[in-house]
């Protein structure tokens, strides 16, 4: 039997959830195929799951097969990402994407929870709206109100199995909705990570301050706080130092000494699109001058966050990208 045969059957057979024991793999790939005989399902083991090694398959499938088997043997983590209306949530979304998955304005904005899986191994967007799967390579539908998307995420969390699900801001004053559908995510408690964007100028609104509450009271699962948009700090009126110690100090006054994150979205997304050659001549100038502010010690939100300076030209680390990503990573 040819090579491509035997790809066929070993992609048959891990659509059916392999690597699994022996026993359960007969049984699916049975199930699967149907018609092999239990000598080729035994060599196709052989050939293709854990003690063999693809012999006479071409290394880059076989390279392929073994990262994408590592990949979804690794448990997934499940962020979910909440705060306050325009504090930069679906930038920040974008950021750890890489890409212009979730729609942004100045005004308000998100208002349906939307859920966004890593998978390194499709080159196309999939987007499910719940009844139908749809396969794109247009950036533009990208940005629509479909609920469901996956896509490789490029970046650190490339390997990483991840479902990232975005919220509207809950202090939109018009539309009660927005709050009770960011409500409902986290009292359904089901992520791993709960992210809260902060737009870091301005602290404690009400309805921040009443959702901080909230968290803090009910949820005794990982917390991180994104104290975002620090780029628009002034060293003449503003001390970053200072706001942060207000805020850990609010925190602490809930009982909380959650991790704090010093960031800023829109420099960490746009030197992801700047790795990806998609900045729009806009966006070119939007980013030189934000590079140009993050060259000085005062916008080393890296270091706000770790202690550490960050080296003069990692504007990823200087952004505080690096920082919030690792944490993901390691928690
Ligand atoms: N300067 C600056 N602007 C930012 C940053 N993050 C977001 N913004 C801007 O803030 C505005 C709101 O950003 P969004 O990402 O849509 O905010 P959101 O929290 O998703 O908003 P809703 O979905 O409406 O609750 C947009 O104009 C962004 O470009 C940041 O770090 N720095
Ligand atoms: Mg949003």
């Amino acid at each position: 039997m040819s090579d491509c045969f035997w790809w066929d059957v070993y992609r048959i057979a891990f659509q059916a959830g392999l690597p699994i024991s022996y026993d359960i793999y007969d049984k699916r790939l049975k199930g699967a195929t149907g018609f092999f005989s239990k000598k080729y399902r035994k060599y196709v083991k052989e050939l293709f799951l854990n003690g063999g090694n693809g012999n006479g398959l071409p290394s880059n499938l076989v390279e392929q097969s073994v990262a994408e088997i590592s990949f979804r043997q690794k448990p997934t983590k499940r962020l979910l990402i909440v705060l306050t209306m325009s504090a930069g949530k679906s930038t920040l979304v974008n950021a750890l994407v890489g890409r212009k998955v979730a729609k942004v304005k100045t005004t308000v904005c998100t208002t349906s929870i939307s859920y966004l899986y890593n998978n390194p191994f499709r080159d196309t967007l999939l987007y499910s709206d719940g009844s139908s799967y749809i396969n794109s390579n247009d950036r533009e539908i990208a940005i629509e109100d479909i609920p469901n998307k996956a896509l490789r995420f490029h970046g650190s969390l490339e390997s990483q199995p991840l479902i990232i699900t975005d919220t509207p801001g809950v202090d939109y004053a018009y539309d009660t909705s927005h709050k009770k559908v960011t409500y409902d995510a986290i009292n359904r408690g089901d992520y791993d990570l709960l992210i809260c964007v902060n737009n870091g100028p301005y602290i404690e609104r009400n309805g921040e301050d009443e959702l901080i509450r909230h968290i803090l009271k009910q949820n005794k699962k990982n917390i991180l706080f994104i104290f975002n948009q620090l780029d628009r700090f002034d060293p003449a009126d503003d001390s970053i130092e200072e706001s942060l110690k207000q805020f850990r100090q609010l925190l602490k006054s809930k009982k909380s000494n959650a991790q704090i994150i010093p960031f800023s979205a829109k420099a960490a997304f746009l030197l992801k699109k700047e790795l990806d050659h998609t900045l729009s001549q806009f966006e070119e100038s939007e980013l030189k001058s934000l590079k140009e502010k993050m060259s000085s010690l005062f916008y080393d939100f890296g270091m706000y966050g770790t202690g550490i300076c960050s080296s003069e030209d990692d504007y990823f680390a200087r952004s505080g990208l690096t920082n919030l990503e690792t944490t993901i990573l390691n928690q």
